[in-house]
């Protein structure tokens, strides 16, 4: 079956409705600018355009990428594709990409060889003590450039500076899911929504953020037992509507309350005694001391502090409490808050309560959001270390050290590594003075942009920055290195559901742009690392090869990939980690054992307490004796860091349109997405609109203490007191026009155990431009 119809005007696309417990329907989605009959080549990928990871074949003609279908054998997307995956992948000009290295004169970025470039980066790093070196890279390269990264950053430099963007992105699944199991790893897995009986969505606008996921909740929903759905939220979106219409629930906080509710939630659930007390003594830690934190927090005390009614929170618990079969996911209305991993760990503790784990339907999804997060994790090129092994840990720094031939010293491993929002303060006080960027935008995307901007064109900073485009972040680099981009470049990836695809090459890059892959062997042969037996330390050249190695790397760890290879992904659909000999085709769901990766030799993590992310030491941590056991983690809540004041009386939350990526570098550029948002906004409830005057389509300043935005209203979706502003629209196509990038309005300041930042929460005021 196929769908041809315009995905912009139906973001979703037709139904193929179905029962619980049976298989999704396929349906082929596929665009393309020739005749079908044209097509040259097919050539197997998977979308980057957000953690879904759709698989598509992307067709070819005369050497360009002219199209792209889904591929109906995958277990991830049965076919279909989403707006940003069937317009945003391939169809942006590339008039203004990158084809040339660029060097600073003076003010000037003028064009240069890969040799002076290269040349002049290596030699500004060799006058450099490794510490004073840092790198910020991203959630959308390859498992086969980070894990190269990583050997750079930890056995080459050693330097234990390195974060990914993926700190504003899924630094609170890892940390969630390390302070109740151990170890990062996706339990749940997306077949999880064809066995569950309820659906909560906490901070997640899956309707608009992974349009294809949500294309397979509306097939369940409309079909025959339909599942109770829950949405978390402040803003009446798409999935909130579907939880109505489904006889579940809206709950609608006030940002930055989550704590709370979710300690109200998991009350009623212990007051109504929905827990499984033999399963929790079995295979739980921390039972008494959760039930006791949560006491307080009554229906009528959370409604209160949350702004929502105390029956539509027993209503919830009810059906989480009652639900035989209950999935769970999580994204960023959790993950950047001040309690971001305390909220989305008692998420967790509402599956732990009721044994809901380990078993169809009963999956909890700690979601991601780029396309490659999962493996900048793993990998370790953000502030982890690869296979999830713990750096306070000396036996695993010991196997890392065996598996690269160095001494175990020179990976850093004195102190937790260097989290994104503390490497930036160095840079900002000059203790990192090299900082190489790749595939992020943070002159866009990081919070209070005025700050970062001061940090980028800082006079003694040496900036290097590897990209596609010529990016807002880009213009301030000493040096930009022209990237290739997706279809231009080999390499595998895996989506929040942990199933790894390949990305085969489709068509070459353009002019003297290279993939991340080489460009990072280029700099460690030119810097000349060695292992202990002085043979250069990264002896691999083919993405192939890095895969082969990385395999060594995460064999007998939870991300085990020992049992894949390119040719078996070639094999029809993706396929799930942990594989092995014992496991081929891959493991669809993690626990199904009950036994969780919690034993002091296994764990990736000693843990933190939640409430003021101080580390539990390792004897502490052992003196737990947890036995393969999961932690119950409690905390109580606490208020956000900004609050509204009669100064800046609203609090604007920030995030997603399903037509933009993130600063719109490729959705920018892709003709049907660019006219379906073509600047920006801003939605307020109607009484707060009326309140300032404010009608719909007229344009409105919004302020905060650090800055301003300039947008268009829009009047509905929000709670009252709330507005809303998508982040996406920065300067890169609107260089003398007002303001519009929503980080120019967001705060210093992150959650104290996944160090994520707070972009959902800013106290601000709102006036219609010109008054
Ligand atoms: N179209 C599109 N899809 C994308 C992306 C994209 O840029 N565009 N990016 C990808 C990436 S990297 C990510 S991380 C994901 C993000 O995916 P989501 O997390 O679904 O997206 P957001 O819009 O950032 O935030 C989700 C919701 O959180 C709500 N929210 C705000 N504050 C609070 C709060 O205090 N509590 C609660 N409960 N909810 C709150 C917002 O109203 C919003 O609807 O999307 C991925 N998919
Ligand atoms: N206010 C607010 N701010 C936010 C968020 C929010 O919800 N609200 N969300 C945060 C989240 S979750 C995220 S993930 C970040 C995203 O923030 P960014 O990572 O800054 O956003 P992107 O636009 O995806 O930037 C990726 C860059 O990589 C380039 N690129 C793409 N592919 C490749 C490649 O293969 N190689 C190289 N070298 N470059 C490539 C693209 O051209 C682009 O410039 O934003 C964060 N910022
Ligand atoms: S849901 Fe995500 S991965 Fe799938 S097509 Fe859309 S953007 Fe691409
Ligand atoms: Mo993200």
């Amino acid at each position: 079956m196929g769908d041809v119809r315009d995905r912009v005007a139906d973001v979703w696309g037709d139904r193929t409705p179905h029962a619980k417990d049976t298989a999704w329907p396929v349906r082929v989605d596929q665009e393309l600018s020739v005749a079908e009959a044209e097509v040259e080549r097919w050539v197997q990928s998977a979308c980057v355009l957000c953690s879904n990871g759709c698989a598509c074949d992307i067709a070819v003609k005369d050497g360009r990428m002219v199209g792209v279908r889904g591929r109906a054998t995958d277990r991830i997307n049965h076919g279909r594709l989403g707006p940003k995956g069937l317009y945003g992948s391939w169809q942006w000009s590339d008039e203004d990409r990158l084809t040339q290295p660029l060097v600073r004169r003076g003010s000037e970025l003028v064009e240069t060889s890969w040799d002076e470039a290269m040349d002049r980066i290596v030699a500004e790093s060799k006058k450099r003590h490794p510490l004073r070196h840092g790198f910020y890279t991203s959630g959308q390269l390859f498992l086969e450039e980070y894990y190269t990264l990583a050997v750079i950053g930890k056995a080459g430099l050693g330097t234990p500076h390195m974060d990914g963007n993926t700190r504003l992105c899924t630094a609170t699944a890892a940390a969630a899911l390390k302070e109740t199991f151990g170890s990062d790893g996706q339990p749940g897995t997306y077949n999880d929504i064809e066995a569950c009986d309820a659906l909560f969505l906490f901070g997640h606008n899956m309707a608009a953020t992974q349009t294809v996921l949500w294309s397979r909740v509306l097939d369940r929903v409309q079909g025959p037992d339909t599942p109770l759905v829950v949405a978390v939220d402040p803003r009446s979106t798409p999935v909130a509507e579907i939880a109505r219409r489904t006889g579940g629930v809206h709950l609608s906080p006030l940002p930055g309350t989550n704590q709370a509710l979710m300690n109200g939630l998991l009350r009623e659930l212990i007051e109504h005694d929905w827990v499984d007390h033999d399963w929790i003594g079995r295979h739980t830690i921390g039972y008494d001391d959760l039930a006791a934190t949560v006491a307080p927090y009554t229906p009528d005390k959370v409604a209160e502090i949350c702004g929502v009614p105390a029956d539509a929170i027993r209503r919830t618990a009810e059906i989480f409490g009652t639900s035989d079969r209950v999935l769970s996911t999580v994204l960023q209305g959790f993950y950047q808050s001040h309690q971001a991993t305390a909220a989305s760990c008692q998420v967790n503790n509402l599956h732990l309560l009721r044994g809901l784990i380990g078993r169809p339907g009963c999956g909890v999804l700690q979601m991601n959001g780029q396309p490659t997060a999962e493996n900048t994790r793993e990998c370790g090129a953000d502030g982890d270390l690869p296979g999830f092994r713990n750096w306070a840990n000396p036996a695993h720094i010991d196997e890392l050290a065996r598996l690269w031939n160095v001494d175990p010293l020179v990976i850093p491993h004195w102190a937790p590594p260097t989290h994104a929002m503390q490497l930036w303060r160095y840079v900002e006080q000059g203790s990192i003075d090299f900082l190489w960027i790749s595939a992020t935008n943070p002159a866009v995307s990081l919070p209070e942009l005025p700050r970062i901007r001061d940090i980028l064109a800082k006079d003694d900073l040496f900036l290097v920055v590897q990209d596609g485009f010529l990016t807002e972040t880009a213009q301030y680099a000493d040096v930009v290195l022209p990237a290739a981009l997706w279809g231009e470049k080999q390499g595998t990836f895996t989506n929040a559901s942990r199933t790894v695809h390949l990305s085969e090459q489709a068509v070459d890059p353009p002019g003297q742009a290279r993939s991340d892959l080489a460009i990072f062997l280029d700099y460690a042969h030119r810097m000349e690392f060695r292992d202990k037996d002085d043979r250069p330390l990264i002896r691999w050249s083919t993405p192939e090869e890095v895969f082969e190695a990385w395999k060594e790397c995460s064999r007998g760890r939870p991300c085990d990939y020992s049992g894949l290879t390119y040719d078996v992904l070639r094999g029809g659909s993706g396929i799930p980690w942990p594989c092995t000999t014992d496991a081929p085709d891959g493991t669809d769901r993690l626990y199904s054992d009950w036994v969780f990766p919690t034993e002091p030799d296994v764990c990736e993590d000693y843990g933190h307490d939640l409430l003021t992310g101080a580390s539990t030491t390792p004897d502490k941590y052992k003196a737990t004796a947890p036995g393969g056991r999961a932690f119950l983690k409690a905390a109580e809540y606490t208020a956000a860091p900004e609050h509204p004041t009669d100064e800046f009386p609203l609090i604007a939350t920030t995030g997603r349109s399903p037509y933009h990526f993130h600063t719109r570098t490729k959705t920018g550029r892709a003709p049907r997405l660019r006219a379906a948002e073509p600047k920006v906004w801003v939605e307020l409830s109607k009484p707060d609109a009326e309140g300032l005057g404010l009608h719909e389509g007229e344009r409105a300043v919004v302020e905060s203490r650090r800055g301003q935005v300039e947008a268009e209203v829009r009047i509905g979706e929000p709670r009252e007191g709330v507005v809303f502003l998508p982040f996406h629209f920065g300067y890169w196509d609107n260089e003398s026009g007002p303001p519009s990038a929503a980080n120019e309005l967001t705060v210093t300041e992150w959650d104290p155990v996944s160090k994520q930042p707070m972009f959902k929460v800013s106290a601000v005021r709102v006036r219609k431009t010109g008054e």
